[in-house]
């Protein structure tokens, strides 16, 4: 093997192509609004006041996730690429709770992320207009008044032209993601959804919970069952009304079984197909219980046997690449948590994704790559 095969050769190569324009804009920025630093200071970019999260990401106190600029009046929204919103809903975990801090969680953890990753060739910040829009307010007492507050924000960023980022919560809001999408798709929208536990069945406890939600979303017209592909299910906490439901409504279920046995890209190339099969857009779920509790213990509902980070981040950069319309990263618990690891995976659940829609072209201003480095030339790139 040749150093010129490697991947990490390419991708050296790559960062080259990689404007650098949005990134000098912030630094102006912010050495404007945050004034000339102390005279011992060498970097003369560097400004007093910390203006900008996004470049002193570990030092600074990032509010919205990765820093992007915060959305304060979402009359002005105009069309971002992405736009994060978090929904702390916890009124709908069934065990422990604490996944209203979800948000919070991945967005402070979200700061160690400059929003470029090597092996992607990808800068998000260069490639993508974000803002974070904050919390959708939920009503913590009523879950169904939740739904409807999280349907009409999720509906309300679709008709603005964005892809949402659901910060969840716990995943009962899979249902109102859905419900607040779905209206607005031409088409069929397929569901693609990561999770230990097939969350099928059509109350727990009375109500519509954590372990509901694509029970109800495939009652959505254009949201039909065959379209909803489940990865990583198994162990021992599942519902067996869920797992009735989804046999009868004809769900496909593939489980860590199968992806032993048949491998990521075989599994992944099976969800796009059916996911995908007469449908308009993708929808993408990300329960963080799907990723094994030795890397993310901060969940209610913990399940031993899930993916590895490797194995997850595998899959999604495969079942993402034809673009999705929409996602949630949920369960997110950060009481339960240890040393952050699990807001940290749903960031970079959520990073991997936008990064691969980069890459793939689906998203913001950056075409496919080629596989093979060609010039080295700037390209110049459309804000
Ligand atoms: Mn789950």
């Amino acid at each position: 093997m040749k150093r010129s095969q490697l991947h990490g050769t390419r991708m050296l190569e790559a960062e080259a192509d990689i404007p650098f324009k949005r990134r000098q804009e912030l630094v102006d920025q912010a050495l404007q609004n945050g004034l000339e630093s102390a005279w011992s200071i060498t970097d003369r970019s560097i400004p007093l006041f910390d203006r900008n999260p996004m470049l002193n990401g570990k030092y600074s106190s990032a509010t919205t996730f990765l820093g992007v600029p915060f959305q304060e009046d979402m009359r002005a929204l105009e069309s971002p690429d992405v736009v994060f919103v978090g929904a702390p809903l916890d009124a709908g975990t069934t065990y422990r709770s604490g996944t209203r801090f979800g948000p919070e969680g991945i967005r402070s953890i979200s700061s160690l992320y400059s929003g470029y990753n090597f092996e992607l060739g990808v800068d998000l910040v260069e490639s993508l207009d974000m803002v974070d829009a904050g919390d959708i307010t939920v009503i913590p007492a009523n879950i169904e008044k939740s739904f409807d507050q999280i349907d009409k924000g999720v509906a309300y960023l679709h008709e603005h032209a964005t892809v949402p980022v659901v910060l969840g919560g716990d995943h009962a809001i899979g249902y109102p993601d859905v419900r607040g999408l779905a209206p607005y798709v031409d088409g069929n929208i397929g569901i693609i959804h990561f999770d230990r536990h097939t969350d099928m069945s059509e109350l727990n406890i009375d109500e519509r919970m954590h372990g509901t939600p694509f029970f109800h979303a495939t009652n959505i017209p254009n949201a039909p069952p065959v379209n909803l592909v489940q990865i990583g299910i198994g162990g021992w906490n599942g519902s067996r009304y869920g797992v009735k439901n989804a046999r009868e409504r004809g769900a496909t279920s593939i489980t860590m079984t199968d992806i032993d046995r048949y491998g990521l890209e075989r599994v992944a190339e099976m969800a796009l197909e059916i996911a995908w099969k007469n449908a308009s857009c993708v929808f993408l779920s990300f329960d963080i219980d799907s990723i094994d509790p030795a890397f993310a213990p901060g969940t209610g509902t913990p399940e031993p046997g899930g993916l590895l980070p490797r194995e997850a981040f595998r899959l999604l950069h495969s079942v993402t690449r034809e673009g999705i319309c929409g996602m949630e990263v949920v369960e997110v618990s950060p009481p339960y948590d240890v040393a952050d690891t699990t807001s940290l995976l749903a960031a970079r659940v959520i990073c991997d994704v936008l990064g691969t829609l980069v890459a793939e072209g689906k998203l913001g201003h950056r075409p496919a790559r080629d596989q093979e480095p060609e010039s080295s030339s700037e390209s110049e790139v459309g804000a």
